[in-house]
């Protein structure tokens, strides 16, 4: 029986070594990478993970296979990026602001009103400052790939309009876990609480926090206009989401695998920035059909706002350091001045 045993055996790694391991491996088994998101499947950031999926399979000729996993069924952002750390899961698309823990530089996107438009953003979070603060991820165990939109943040609330920054005084506010939007928050005198974007429809809806502050898209995929009545354009930070792989993973694929990911995920960011803009330009519109009650701010009061924001300015440049902030500025203002 033993001796059996063994004869079977010595067939097996016969067979194994004629036939190209890797080629066999790939035939029979493609690669299942589970990728983890927070939104809904029908939401702006679903259905680009989608697309990402498609490409990959695609471009690997079946060989790679993406299994997503939306409505933060893995956990939410932080969780996920510990699973990613340890091996246990492939990839995700989360918000940058939920990496400061483990990467501080992260907090330049958590500057207020650091981006005048998206087309700015795009500029800074594409180029070299934006490949710097992702490869800081490399250090922490992550590979971060490109940039996403998330967009332009506003708030929302039950209480009342938010006219003026002395309107959030006592609103209970839900913000993301990361100390510069606290810190921002506390500043305009609401009274911030950070939670997982999982646990926020339903804070929202038994009214454990008032109020919350994301882009339209958001607000209109997650149905937060269900549970919040007034809507109050702020635009006061841009926040980038950003797709994310586990270095451990990545380092074990091969070269050719490695430019399936990355090419998809460049044309997932270009479909992704356009599907979210056209969105938002129509979102304010579909919100007010489901009964929220829109307001702008003046220009004077938003000047109020940003003014009082600056306070946190020298937080963050201390936090990510001060070459970064200093680089950040002066490529900001190179853009602005129109050269
Ligand atoms: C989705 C979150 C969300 C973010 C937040 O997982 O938490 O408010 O804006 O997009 O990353």
């Amino acid at each position: 029986m033993k001796f059996f045993r063994r004869a079977l055996l010595a067939a097996a790694v016969t067979a194994a070594v004629a036939t190209p391991f890797a080629a066999l491996a790939q035939d029979i088994k493609p690669r299942l990478i589970r990728f983890g998101y927070g939104l809904n499947e029908n939401s702006n950031q679903g259905r680009a993970v989608k697309l990402f999926a498609e490409q990959v399979e695609k471009a690997s000729g079946g060989k790679m296979k993406i299994r997503a996993i939306g409505a933060a069924a893995l956990g939410p952002d932080t969780q996920m990026q510990q699973a990613l750390i340890g091996g246990a899961q492939e990839m995700m698309v989360g918000s940058t602001a939920t990496l400061v823990g483990i990467t501080k530089e992260m907090a330049l996107w958590d500057t207020p009103f650091l981006f005048n438009s998206a087309k700015e953003a795009d500029v800074i979070l594409d180029g070299p400052i934006g490949q710097k603060v992702m490869d800081k991820l490399q250090e922490k165990g992550l590979v971060g790939l490109v940039y996403w939109e998330n967009g332009f943040r506003n708030l929302t609330n039950s209480k009342r309009a938010v006219t003026k920054v002395e309107d959030l005084d006592g609103i209970k506010l839900r913000v993301m876990q990361n100390n510069v939007f606290l810190e921002s928050f506390k500043t305009l005198g609401a009274n911030a609480v950070p939670l997982p974007f999982s646990e926020l429809f339903s804070a929202l809806e038994t009214k454990t926090v008032d109020g919350q502050e994301n882009p339209y898209n958001t607000i209109l995929s997650s149905k937060f206009y269900e549970v919040q009545k007034y809507l109050s354009v702020t635009n006061h930070v841009y926040s980038p989401w950003i797709v994310t792989v586990s270095k451990k993973w990545w380092d074990g694929l091969s070269k050719d695998e490695q430019k399936v990911l990355m090419d998809a995920a460049k044309a997932s960011r270009d479909f992704e920035r356009q599907d979210t803009r056209a969105e938002a330009a129509r979102a304010l519109g579909d919100l007010k059909a489901k009964g929220m009650q829109i307001n702008e701010l003046t220009p004077a009061e938003t000047a109020r706002m940003r003014d009082k924001l600056t306070r946190v300015n020298a937080t963050i440049a201390a936090n990510v350091g001060m070459d970064l902030w200093t680089d950040t500025q002066a490529a900001l203002g190179k853009l602005r001045g129109g050269k």
